[in-house]
């Protein structure tokens, strides 16, 4: 049986898991808006992987004897600006995101939770994973700069991203 603790903080991070997917929709949208098809498709599958995040967890969760407690979803912004402030603040979000998974892990490991460090641990490794992608994408997008032929070659390529 999970410690109510470790309950509490698996259905805050579900909730930032879902979160992060509104947040990812959002910024979609918005790329859709500017004509930057790719970009948005990118975001969308994102958004997809998001979900499926969270997922997990609540499976997690509940094959622990768990509760699944799911909050309100603060609205995320309507705005992000250019492309490139998209993805700078998506990396920003996913650094935070790998500060609260880390947070995580630790009180998994504070409480002599096994389990739980164990399930924590393809989270931390898909933190990797996330930041040199978008950290990767955010340093060809300033490379480009948001004008001119390159970030529409970025833009069709982004669109080639597989969905989840
Ligand atoms: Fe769930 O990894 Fe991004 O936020």
């Amino acid at each position: 049986m999970i410690s109510k603790t470790m309950q509490d903080a698996l259905n805050a991070q579900i909730n930032l898991e879902q979160a992060s997917a509104q947040l990812y929709l959002a910024m979609s949208a918005h790329c859709t808006g500017k004509s930057f098809k790719g970009f948005a498709h990118w975001l969308t599958v994102q958004a997809s992987e998001e979900t499926a995040h969270a997922a997990k967890l609540i499976a997690f969760l509940l094959d622990r004897g768990g509760k699944l407690e799911l909050k309100t979803i603060a609205p995320p912004p309507t705005e992000f600006g250019g492309v490139i402030q998209v993805f700078e603040q998506t990396l920003a979000h996913e650094k935070t995101i790998t500060g609260r998974i880390s947070a995580l892990f630790e009180q998994a490991r504070n409480e002599k939770d096994y389990a739980s460090e164990i399930a924590l641990q393809w989270y931390v490794t898909e933190q990797v994973e996330e930041e040199a992608h978008v950290g990767e994408i955010v340093d060809h997008l300033r490379a480009v700069g948001d004008q001119g032929g390159g970030i529409w070659y970025l833009d069709s390529r982004m669109g080639k991203r597989g969905t989840v």
